[in-house]
C-alpha cells in the first residue's frame, strides 16, 4: 500500500531531478509532473520499472533537431527563424505528431507536446511513437507565397529526418492543409518520391476522410462516452468550447450533430456568446471566415444579431453543463474552473493539449467532475492520421463511413482503458486511467527490448 505522503515525497523527488535537468522548461516539467503524479502509486508497486528507471529514461527524449529557417518576405526582406523536431519516444513505432507554427513555440513547449504525444498515441492501440516539431514563425498577416517560402525552407532541413518508417509529421497550431500540402510537395521535390511521410494531406493526393474533423469529432465522441457511461447524454447540454481553429469549429460541429447547444467560441482576440446556440448556417460562416477568410471571430459577432462578442475574455464564466477547451495549453485556470464548477460543469472535455492549469485539474478532481484530459480526448486526431497511415500503404482509400466508424470504436476503447485504470466509487479519475493505460504500454515494452 503506497500512501498519500510517501506517492507525493516519491514525486517531488522525481520532479527536483527533473527540473535540474531541464531548467527554464516550465510547460515540459508541467506535462512530466501531471503524468509522475498519476503513474507513481502504481509505479512503486511495480519494482521492475523502479527498478528499469523507466521514469527517468521515458522523460530523456531520443533526441532533438534544431536548425535555422531563412526565407523571404514579399518585400525581399531576409527572416530567419528557428525549428525544431523533437523525436521523443519510439518504442511502439515510427515517431508521429504535428508540426506548430506560433511565435510562442520554444523548445519547453515542443518538449511537453512530444512527451504527451507518446502515452496518447499508445492509447490509441496504433502502432505510434511520439514526436512534436514546429517553429516560432507567425503564420497570421503573412501572404501565402510566404507561408509557401517558409515551409519550403522548413522542410530543406526536415526532409533529412523523416520518413514514412521513421517519423511521420502532421498539423497543429497553425499548420493546416495549406502548410501540409507545402510541406509535403518541399519533401517530394528534395527527395523524387512520393510516400506517405506526412499526415493530414489532401484528399486528392492520399489524405484520409475524416482526417480534418477527427480531433474535434474525436473530442466529442469522448464527451459522450462519459456522459453515457453515466447514464446521461450530450442531449440538450450547454456547450462553451474555446478556440475556432481546426479542432474547435470540428467539435461544434459535431456537438451540434449530437443535439448539445454551442454556446460559444473564440480566438486569441475574445470570445463569442451565442445565447440560443449556434446553428448550422453560422457554423458554416465561422468556418469560412476562419479556413478560408483567415478572419477574426469578432466578425462573426458583427453579421448575427445574438451573437455578442467579449474583447480579451476567455468563454469559462457564462453558464454551461460541458466545457470543451479547443484552444492552446493552460488557457483554464483556477479562476475559470472555480466559475465553471459554480455553474455546475458536469463534463470538461479537452480538445487542446494541456489546456489546464495544475490548479484548475486538482479543482475538477476535488469535485468529481468527469474530467478527460487530452491525451485520451483528442487522440481522434493522430488516430485517424494512423488511419491515413495505412491506407498510404496499402494504395487504398476507405470510406468516410469507414473511418469515422473506426475513430468511433477508438474513442469507445480508449475510454474503456480509462475506466480499466481510473474506476473509482461512483466516478472515473481520467486523468489517472489515461495516464497509467498510456504508460503501461510503453513502459512494458521499454522492459521487453532491454537497456536502451
Ligand atoms: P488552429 O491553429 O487551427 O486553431 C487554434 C485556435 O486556438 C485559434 O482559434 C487560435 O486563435 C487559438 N489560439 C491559439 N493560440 C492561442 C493563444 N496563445 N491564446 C488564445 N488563443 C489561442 O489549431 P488546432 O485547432 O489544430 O489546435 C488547437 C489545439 O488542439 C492545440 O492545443 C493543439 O495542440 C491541439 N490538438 C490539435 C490536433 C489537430 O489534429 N489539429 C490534434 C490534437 C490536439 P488565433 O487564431 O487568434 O490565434
Ligand atoms: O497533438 C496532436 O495529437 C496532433 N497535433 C496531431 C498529430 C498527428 O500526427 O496527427
Amino acid at each position: 500500500m503506497v500512501t498519500k505522503t510517501t506517492h507525493r515525497k516519491e514525486v517531488d523527488q522525481f520532479m527536483v531531478g527533473l527540473r535540474k535537468r531541464n531548467p527554464y522548461e516550465t510547460e515540459f516539467h508541467q506535462a512530466v509532473e501531471e503524468v509522475v503524479e498519476a503513474v507513481m502509486p502504481w509505479y512503486l508497486q511495480h519494482e521492475e520499472y523502479r527498478n528499469e528507471r523507466i521514469l527517468e529514461r521515458v522523460t530523456e527524449p531520443d533526441r532533438i533537431v534544431s536548425f535555422r529557417i531563412t526565407w523571404e518576405t514579399d518585400t525581399s526582406d531576409i527572416e530567419v527563424n528557428r525549428g525544431w523536431r523533437v523525436q521523443f519516444n519510439h518504442v511502439l513505432g515510427p515517431y508521429k505528431g504535428g508540426l506548430r507554427f506560433h511565435p510562442t513555440v520554444n523548445q519547453s513547449v515542443l518538449k511537453f507536446l512530444g512527451f504527451e504525444q507518446i502515452f496518447k498515441n499508445s492509447l490509441t492501440g496504433l502502432p505510434m511513437g511520439g514526436a512534436k516539431g514546429g517553429s516560432n514563425f507567425d503564420p497570421k498577416g503573412k501572404s501565402d507565397r510566404e507561408v509557401m517560402r517558409f515551409c519550403q525552407s522548413f522542410m530543406s532541413e526536415l526532409h533529412r529526418h523523416i520518413g514514412e518508417d521513421i517519423d511521420i509529421p502532421a498539423g497543429d497550431i497553425g499548420v493546416g492543409s495549406r502548410e501540409i500540402s507545402y510541406l509535403f510537395a518541399q519533401y517530394m521535390r528534395m527527395r523524387n518520391r512520393w510516400a506517405g511521410v506526412i499526415t493530414g494531406k489532401s484528399l486528392a493526393y492520399g489524405g484520409s476522410e475524416v482526417r480534418r474533423e477527427a480531433t474535434g469529432y474525436g473530442c466529442v465522441y469522448f464527451c459522450e462516452n462519459m456522459l453515457n457511461h453515466f447514464g446521461d447524454s450530450l442531449r440538450n447540454k450547454n456547450v462553451a468550447i474555446s478556440g475556432s481553429g481546426n479542432v474547435a469549429i470540428y467539435a461544434a460541429e459535431k456537438a451540434l450533430q449530437m443535439g448539445a447547444r454551442v454556446i460559444t467560441l473564440s480566438d486569441s482576440g475574445g470570445f463569442v456568446h451565442i445565447k440560443n446556440g449556434i446553428n448550422e448556417d453560422q457554423l458554416k460562416f465561422v468556418q469560412d471566415l476562419k479556413e478560408r477568410r483567415r478572419g477574426r471571430i469578432s466578425e462573426f459577432a458583427d453579421k448575427y444579431r445574438g451573437v455578442d462578442f467579449h474583447a480579451n475574455l476567455r468563454p469559462w464564466d457564462v453558464s454551461c453543463q460541458v466545457a470543451m477547451p479547443c484552444a492552446t495549453q493552460n488557457e483554464l485556470d483556477a479562476k475559470d474552473a472555480k466559475s465553471l464548477i459554480g455553474n455546475g460543469v458536469i463534463a470538461v472535455s479537452e480538445g487542446a493539449n494541456m489546456p489546464l492549469t495544475v490548479e484548475a485539474v486538482h479543482m475538477f478532481a476535488d469535485r468529481k467532475v468527469l474530467h478527460a484530459p487530452g491525451k485520451a480526448s483528442n487522440a481522434g486526431g493522430v488516430a485517424v492520421s494512423g488511419l491515413e497511415q495505412s491506407q498510404n500503404s496499402i494504395r487504398f482509400s476507405w470510406s468516410r463511413e469507414e473511418v469515422d466508424r473506426r475513430l468511433r470504436t477508438i474513442m469507445a476503447e480508449i475510454h474503456q482503458q480509462c475506466i480499466l485504470h481510473g474506476a473509482e466509487i461512483g466516478h472515473v479519475d481520467y486523468v489517472t486511467g489515461a495516464n497509467v493505460a498510456g504508460f503501461k504500454k510503453v513502459a512494458d515494452t521499454m522492459i521487453a527490448y532491454g537497456v536502451l
